[in-house]
């Protein structure tokens, strides 16, 4: 099948630059979001996030006429819904963008359309929920217009190249509707992709995003109990890795973003019984900013009174996305510990976080500070040389929760050096 018009509806991290790469190619996309300053800023030709590559890409796919942002839906031959689906405070799947994006769709749907869920669901979304909505038009799905599940699978900081070359798996509805989405995504897929039923494809994203998780985890925990043993984790997992069967991934200050974070909690809902070890490593990650808090509360003997330079706040390195970011917690933790805490994320310089002060330099962090946090690993912060920061602060101790920073560079300009699992 040939698809000339596409409506990409949610103009966000998914979103964008997939209607930007359908464009680029000489499709022609409607980028449709409910948000007026988003859609206002696409139309002054700013983008909402950062991404690299994707201003450029925007830019040129909106030059050569392929691509329009618009507040409402346009009748097109495909639709992607690529909405969030954000969890309630139970963790049970927030579905609410999903449907009004199904609901949206409805009024232009007409027979021989494709619509493609991407937005990351709990299985049997597509069949369950999107399906009953656009059958409200007297079609059915499969027959009269066709329905798949295809998950986006890409890595934020690297979402350009990723679209292009991971594999897609496509789930249908029926065969016919798998074979349609193959078509339009082979547009720009240079990946292999795999044809499925619509459920398999759901439960292949959560179980991808739910086995990084338990893996992040074991990282997590096995840094508690190196910490316990004064071992330094990173030496015993570069040694461990190199059994030819072990792959440990590495400990950090929890795990964020609207993926991995929330993800596993959609097997969980559907499933408690069986779902137990999911539920556990959710748990363990979620303490780990609380952990890292405690172990910068004692290296610094109390944070009553002290006054912390806070470096980073993404959810994870040379991203500008906060959501679910274990950096902000770790914030939090340790302004209720007592300490002034002042932080510096360059990516994303006024986030506007309750009871978080944000400056926009490294040197206003720095001025007066007696503690400097490494929070994320930013390649400019990883870069920073400490002789060149001795200078800029009065603070002693130095803390590095991810690993970023070289402990000897830094005693030798003068820090008392601290990091997590690291031996001292
Ligand atoms: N993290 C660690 N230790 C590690 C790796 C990651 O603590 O060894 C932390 C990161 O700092 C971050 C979190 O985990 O806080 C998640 O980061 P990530 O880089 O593992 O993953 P995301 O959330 O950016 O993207 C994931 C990817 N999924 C998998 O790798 C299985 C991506 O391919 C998905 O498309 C994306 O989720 C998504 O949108 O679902």
């Amino acid at each position: 099948m040939k698809f000339n018009t596409l409506c990409v509806i949610g103009m966000g991290y998914i979103g964008l630059p997939t209607a930007s790469v359908f464009a680029s190619k000489g499709v022609q996309v409607t980028g449709m979001d409910i948000n007026t300053a988003i859609i206002k800023g696409l139309l002054a030709g700013k983008l909402h996030i950062f991404e690299p590559g994707l201003q450029d890409l925007y830019v040129s796919a909106v030059g050569s006429g392929h691509l329009s942002a618009s507040e409402s839906v346009k009748p097109a031959d495909a639709f992607i819904i690529a909405v969030p689906t954000p969890f309630y405070e139970d963790k049970r799947a927030d579905l609410r963008a999903v449907v009004s994006a199904a609901e949206s769709i409805l009024p232009h749907l007409k027979p021989g359309n494709l619509v493609i869920l991407e937005s990351t669901s709990p299985p049997r979304t597509t069949l369950d929920i999107v399906a009953p909505i656009l059958e409200k038009s007297g079609m059915k799905s499969g027959e009269d217009f066709l329905l798949a599940y295809s998950p986006e699978r890409v890595l934020p900081g690297r979402i350009l190249r990723e679209l292009v070359d991971n594999p897609r798996v496509i789930g249908g509805v029926n065969r016919a509707s798998a074979e349609a989405g193959r078509d339009l995504y082979r547009t720009f897929v240079k990946g292999d992709i795999i044809l499925t039923d619509a459920t398999t494809a759901e439960m292949v994203k959560l179980m991808e995003n739910t086995s990084r998780d338990i893996n992040i985890a074991i990282a997590n925990e096995f840094s508690r109990l190196a910490q316990a043993f004064d071992v330094d984790i990173w030496e015993a997992i570069g040694i461990a890795n190199l059994h030819p069967r072990v792959e440990i991934l590495n400990p950090g200050v929890g795990v964020g973003g609207h993926c991995i974070s929330v993800d596993p909690w959609f097997l969980v809902e559907v499933d408690p019984e069986d779902a137990q070890l999911i539920k556990q490593a959710r748990q363990v990650n979620d303490e780990q900013p609380a952990f890292v808090a405690g172990l910068i509360q004692k290296a610094a003997g109390g944070l009553e009174g002290k006054t912390v330079a806070f470096l980073g706040l993404a959810f994870k390195p040379n991203v500008d996305d906060l959501r679910e970011s274990p950096a902000v917690e770790l914030a939090q933790h340790l302004i209720n510990a007592g300490a002034t805490l002042y932080s510096y994320e360059p990516y994303r310089l006024n986030a506007g976080l309750p009871g978080i002060t944000q400056v926009d330099s490294l040197e206003s962090a720095l001025v007066d500070a007696d503690v400097v946090v490494l929070a994320v690993g930013h390649d400019q912060f990883k870069a920073l040389d400490p002789l060149q920061i001795q200078d800029k602060t009065h603070a002693d101790l130095v803390f590095d929760a991810v690993r970023g920073w070289k402990k000897e560079a830094w005693e030798t300009a003068g820090f008392r050096f601290n990091g997590l699992a690291r031996k001292y």
